[in-house]
């Protein structure tokens, strides 16, 4: 095995789920790489530190630009809030490293398409992380439809429902805060969890062609971490879309964080011609399926166990019937990504992929604006 070495910018959440995936991939994947968590960085030397310490970096930095420079980085994998992807990326693709990024891809597309056009430029290997694409029961729902099972798609239906900041207590800012301060995120919902299921949604049912959509901000000021005053909230709180997809059908799309009881309830349900499919984050390892051309008296929706042989992915970890979760997702990413690298192919979402999402979430917060349709 070749090693590859590694570089993630960032300790927090995505800096844990990503560490995670370099370190177990190569236990359950055969490959030609081999991960080495060569560095961690954070502003934050402490948490650096103990993060190395937990995970087992071999080094620490405090400023990402010396990661840059230094020739044992093959990957910089950027787990940064949304406003640093830009600068980090470009910077690290003039660099000739090759570069993994959280999502969204940028603040805006505009942004995106600067990005786009460094790594395209320098001819870097790229990937995005929309990682839910790889949790097999969805890897199975984007098979069936390849393989023409649900025949013609009329309608797509996605939500993403969380209820984490509901209190008006909660500040702006900050660790893991950053995603309520409008000038780390770029957008509220809209770029963090709608961004997954436009990726998703276009995986799976190929291009969106216009949008429409209204936002609501419920709580209109929060203290800020960084300020320590009372400031507007800029970010949308809620978001609810309608969008045509090019191949007709219609799709409803909705997110908000204000659902009581709801954590991260990602669903999605897809009508065929002949058949449906539905999928839920809370029992990620189950497909729902109803296929009308069953004989009528069984007729029904089926909940297939994502856990065979068979099923995406599911050769690499136990044996049938026992389940994998949500952390595998990244492990699969890695995976698909360093045998993209072996192969020399492109591993989508790739960041001119993931350009495609940030463009849909510029028109739906356009929209939200104007109160018009908007093309993408
Ligand atoms: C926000 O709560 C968040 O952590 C997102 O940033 C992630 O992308 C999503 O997968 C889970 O929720």
């Amino acid at each position: 095995m070749k090693k590859l070495n590694i570089a993630i910018i960032g300790c927090g959440f995505m800096g844990r789920t990503h560490s995670n995936a370099y370190r177990r991939v190569s236990n359950f994947f055969d490959l030609e790489y081999k991960p080495v968590l060569k560095a961690i960085c954070d502003r934050n030397e402490e948490k650096a530190k103990g993060f190395a310490n937990q995970w087992d970096y071999e080094s620490v930095e405090t400023d990402w630009k010396k990661m840059l420079e230094r020739d044992d980085i093959d990957i910089i994998d950027i787990c940064t809030p949304n406003n640093l992807h830009a600068e980090i990326a470009i910077a690290a693709a003039e660099a000739g490293k090759m570069i993994v990024c959280e999502k969204p891809l940028a603040m805006n597309a505009a942004q995106g398409q600067t990005m786009v056009d460094a790594v395209e430029k320098a001819g870097v290997a790229n990937l995005v992380s929309y990682n839910y694409r790889r949790i097999p029961a969805v890897t199975l729902a984007k098979n069936l439809i390849d393989q023409g099972k649900l025949g013609k798609i009329y309608h797509y239906r996605a939500n993403f429902l969380q209820d984490w900041t509901i209190s008006t207590d909660l500040p702006q800012g900050g660790d893991g805060l950053w995603r309520l301060d409008v000038k780390e995120s770029g957008s509220g919902v809209t770029g963090d969890l709608l961004a997954h299921c436009i990726d998703t949604a276009i995986w799976l049912n190929g291009p969106i062609k216009e949008v429409t959509a209204m936002t609501e901000t419920f709580v209109k000021e929060r203290q800020s971490v960084t300020s320590g005053k009372v400031e507007p909230v800029k970010i949308d709180d809620a978001c609810a879309f309608l969008a045509r997809f090019a191949n007709g059908s219609l799709a409803v799309f909705e997110s908000t964080r204000y659902a009581r009881g709801h954590k991260a309830l990602y669903t999605f349900e897809i009508n065929g011609e002949h058949a449906s499919i539905a999928w839920d984050l809370h029992d990620l390892h189950r497909l729902s399926w109803f296929d009308h051309r069953d004989e009528g008296i069984t007729r029904g929706w089926r909940s297939i166990h994502v856990t065979d042989g068979e099923h995406p992915y599911m050769d690499k970890w136990w044996v049938p019937g026992l389940q994998i979760g949500y952390e595998h997702s990244f492990v699969h990413q890695v995976a698909d990504f360093l045998e993209g690298l072996a192969k020399s192919t492109p591993v989508s979402p790739t960041f001119r992929d993931a350009l495609e999402t940030q463009k849909v979430c510029d028109a739906v917060l356009d929209s939200a604006k104007s109160g018009q349709w908007v093309k993408i």
